[in-house]
């Protein structure tokens, strides 16, 4: 079985995806000393790189609540045509936007640039870009490229694991927070913990010749040769979180104090606990209305990433997380009506591509 990290003088990191999260990555990484400043940033288009290059390279603010995102009043949405009343949260004013950051020179090629085979990938995509994303980087990957994983959800990571190797690829299930203020230009908003595992391996030696060429003081990363548990109770609070948020256009905490989007959260609780408690290929969880209550109380007054690729129009990860729940639910000839409602009631009035 590979260790990854054996060879440290050889090893280079390229963060493939350059939004909030492989930007804060790629900062984060090259802040790492062991590493010598052997990361670079894989970026989709030569234009692309000519734009990162304009910037300077990525700009890390620390400590910033994310924003208003452009638009109208947050939590309104569904409560204001509902009748709803909230209260109104002083931290919801936007930050000014602040000049003073010196970016930081992390080196970008375009991902379809010749070069050497890739040693440690981070991919930092949505889920539903990650398999072309990888796909774009085939031509320099090699059976001992190691692949880290950073997505929302279950799917992918099992998905990628199938496909390229149980012994190569690992996950990073992480709880920071980050936003983009614009394009390389990440806040760190919450600082969280990541944990790092293998889905179908348990190779305790890997996993900590990995975790030295990770930030792991800076970043918070553990191992956790149990990484698939971690996963799914992710998953599980994401699919109980991220599209209510969606619906109801409001900040995490918010879903707590607007009365229809708590039933709603209850009952959907209830439904996701209900399925992945019986569903064969997920683990024991712990208590899921615990778990989601403790993230809305952290990550309060967060913007969910669904949110906010809502309001800026991307695609969403909902098909990675309320749909796949939805799709396991059918293989396995089990009810999901609540979470298909969702999808749909998110659909329709949002019109989002993925949603
Ligand atoms: O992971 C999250 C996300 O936004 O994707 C939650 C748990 C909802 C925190 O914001």
């Amino acid at each position: 079985m590979k260790t990854p990290a054996s060879d440290l003088a050889a090893a280079q990191w390229h963060v493939l995806g350059a939004g909030a999260m492989g930007c804060l990555w790629a900062v984060r990484l090259w802040q790492h000393p062991p590493l010598a400043r052997r990361v670079a940033v894989l970026l989709r288009s030569a234009e692309e790189v000519a734009t990162y290059h304009r910037h300077g390279g990525v700009r890390l603010e620390e400590g910033w609540e994310n924003p208003l995102p452009a638009g109208d009043d947050v939590g309104a949405g569904l409560a204001r045509e509902q009748g709803q009343s909230q209260e109104v949260d002083a931290s919801r004013a936007r930050p000014a936007p602040s000049t003073d950051h010196i970016p930081t020179p992390v080196p970008a090629a375009c991902v379809t640039d010749d070069g050497p085979p890739l040693s440690h990938l981070l991919v930092a995509t949505k889920s539903q870009d990650v398999a072309a994303a990888l796909h774009s980087v085939h031509a320099r990957l090699t059976p001992d490229t190691c692949i880290v994983l950073l997505q929302n959800g279950v799917r992918v990571q099992r998905e990628i694991t199938d496909q390229y190797g149980a012994d190569r690829v690992y996950c990073l299930s992480t709880s920071h927070g980050a936003w983009r203020r614009a394009p390389f230009h990440v806040v760190h908003a919450g600082h969280g913990t990541a944990w790092l595992g293998q889905l179908e391996s348990n190779n305790v030696r890997a996993l900590d010749a990995l975790l030295a060429l990770l930030p792991a003081a800076a970043m918070q990363i553990d191992t956790d040769p149990h990484i698939a548990r971690r996963l799914w109770q992710k998953f599980a609070v994401n699919c109980a979180v991220n599209a209510l948020t969606v619906l109801y256009d409001c900040r995490n905490g918010e879903l707590l104090k607007i009365s229809q989007a708590r039933q709603d959260l209850d009952a959907l609780t209830n439904e996701i606990e209900g399925l992945l408690d019986v569903l064969p290929e997920v683990p024991p969880l712990p208590e899921l209305q615990e778990s989601v209550a403790e993230v809305l109380r952290v990550a309060a007054k967060n913007f969910s990433s669904t949110l906010q690729d809502a309001r800026q129009g991307r695609a969403t990860e909902l098909a990675h997380l309320n749909g796949y729940l939805c799709e396991l639910a059918t293989l396995h000839g089990l009810a999901s009506p609540l979470n298909n409602a969702l999808l749909q009631r998110v659909a329709s009035r949002f019109s989002l591509p993925g949603a």
